[in-house]
């Protein structure tokens, strides 16, 4: 499938032979190598710098309809190549084909919303002051943009970042994880076919620790967009800060469906079970904690129980296949050490807990679905990400209860409530302290054209996708233009 058997960084529009150090890229379902990884360093970066603040001052000449119709083109070529990324992405990420093209479809959704901005870009004129003056504010490119993207979405999330970073004008260095390097250089690819000028986007693998640090702290990328762990945000964050660099961070969730005593508990267990065991349960926005109304706590149980039984677990490209596996070691090790943690906890584990091992899953990265209940807001399982196919259970006296249990956790990024109380329903979306809400439906499935993001530990006030990514990617410029042909002195000669 791979033209290389080892990766190279994509720099002013070639890909640059690497003879250093490299990581291994492996099939979380088998455990086996696809392909390796340059771990690039420092230098690598500053050579794409170099020629991306070139390839940068071409791009902001180009007319932003212009480069919207780059995008259309590159929309085209992922939705003509859906399959084949679809099947690349289940082989580096390990998420079931059906969520592999579900994920390329939201890249092409992205394309083709963010090329339509090409035409919009909207500022705004407004009135001046004085006579025969104009005014108005408009979006400018900020120059070198860059942009570090987590394996968990290794396209869609690409999109969210690059599409409006480029229509807006900017030239890109991207750092994609290393754990799912082949999306980036599917997208590379694409980028060129579609006609990009080169040195408008530079891919540069490896460490956060080296390449990520590197592009933080180079005085010439003036945006880090960051999408991974809180702890690396906050980082960056105070790196950013110290160099006064804009900084746009997507991390942690510890989203809760809530389900009410009026609720239809046929469609919240369908719901908790496809956002909650959907991409096994690693998703920012996927849901880790369902918070019950007491009524209905044991019909929710018992059925929850029922049909977790029924998942398939196993690898993502086999038919009928609902669960895919966990993308590494770490990973594993993690939702492991979260279950021990549980259990000593005094939360109740009623089903899983257990890595798959033996026929089926040899070598590769399996957990079963998992649910705890009769677990308290106390508890680390009902505070912490896990990241992991792992619900923790949370019994509720009252709809005031449960909205308190949900905004209860240093997170805000997504939440769910299941009613069919009208009144509820408006309390609910304006009382959840999250930057996404559902009403009975899951806590995932984010549409690209609405932005996407959260509050307090979430992220730190800018939005991925949606028009306000934009605002991310752009400075706000004002203007003012005085055809009076005299000195017209604003706040005195008015
Ligand atoms: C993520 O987990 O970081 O809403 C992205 C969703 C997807 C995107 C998730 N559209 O679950």
């Amino acid at each position: 499938m791979m033209k290389t058997k080892r990766l190279q960084n994509y720099i002013n529009g070639q890909w640059v032979k690497f003879e250093g150090e490299v990581a291994q890229v492996i099939n979380p379902a088998t455990g086996k190598s696809i392909t390796e990884v340059p771990l690039s360093t420092a230098k690598t970066v500053d050579e794409a710098v170099k020629v991306a603040k070139v390839g940068q001052k071409e791009w902001a000449q180009v007319p932003a309809p212009i480069r919207g119709e780059l995008l259309y083109r590159v929309g085209q070529i992922m939705a003509d190549r859906k399959e084949r990324l679809s099947e690349l992405l289940t082989l580096e990420n390990g998420k079931v084909i059906e969520e592999a093209r579900g994920e390329v479809q939201e890249g092409i959704d992205m394309a083709f919303y963010m090329a339509g901005e090409g035409r919009r870009l909207f500022g705004q004129t407004t009135p001046a002051e004085l006579q025969n003056k104009f005014a108005m504010s408009v979006r400018a490119p900020i120059g070198v943009v860059g942009l570090i993207t987590p394996w968990n979405f290794p396209i869609a999330i690409a999109t969210w970042k690059s599409f409006p970073a480029l229509i807006a004008g900017n030239a890109i260095i991207w750092k994609p994880a290393t754990e799912t390097p082949i999306m980036a250089y599917e997208l590379a690819q694409i980028f060129e076919e579609a006609g990009l000028p080169k040195g408008v986007i530079n891919i540069v693998f490896g460490r956060g620790s080296v390449v990520g640090e590197a592009m933080v702290e180079h005085p010439d990328i003036r945006v880090i967009s960051f999408t991974g762990s809180t702890e690396t945000g906050r980082n960056i964050a105070a790196e950013c800060g110290r160099n006064l660099k804009k900084v746009s961070l997507e991390m942690g969730g510890k989203n809760a469906v809530i389900v009410m005593d009026d609720a239809d508990v046929e469609l919240a267990v369908e719901g908790i079970l496809w956002s909650a065991f959907g991409t096994s349960g690693q998703r920012c926005t996927a849901c880790s904690r369902v918070i019950v109304h007491e009524a209905v706590k044991e019909t929710l149980e018992k059925r929850l129980i029922e049909e977790m039984k029924t998942l398939t677990i196993g690898n993502g490209l086999e038919d009928g296949i609902k669960v895919g596996p966990i993308i590494n070691e770490s990973g594993m090790d993690k939702i492991t050490s979260y279950i021990e943690i549980g259990k000593e906890e005094g939360a109740k584990l009623v089903a899983g807990g257990n890595a798959l091992t033996g026929e089926g899953y040899e070598g590769g990265f399996y957990f079963e679905p998992t649910l705890f209940t009769d677990a308290t807001m106390d508890m680390r399982i009902s505070q912490e990400e896990i990241f992991g196919p792992v619900v923790s259970l949370i019994p509720v006296k009252s709809f005031e209860e449960a909205i308190e249990a949900n905004n209860s956790v240093m997170y805000g990024l997504s939440s769910s409530i299941f009613t069919n109380d009208v009144n509820r329903v408006f309390a609910a979306q304006r009382d959840l302290d999250t930057g996404i809400v559902y009403v009975n439906a899951g806590t995932t499935g984010a549409e690209i054209h609405l932005p996407f993001g959260g509050t307090k530990g979430t992220g730190n006030g800018h939005r991925d996708s949606g028009v306000q990514a934009l605002d991310v990617f752009t400075e706000w410029k004002a203007i003012y233009v005085d055809y009076s042909g005299k000195l017209q002195r604003a706040q005195i000669d008015v």
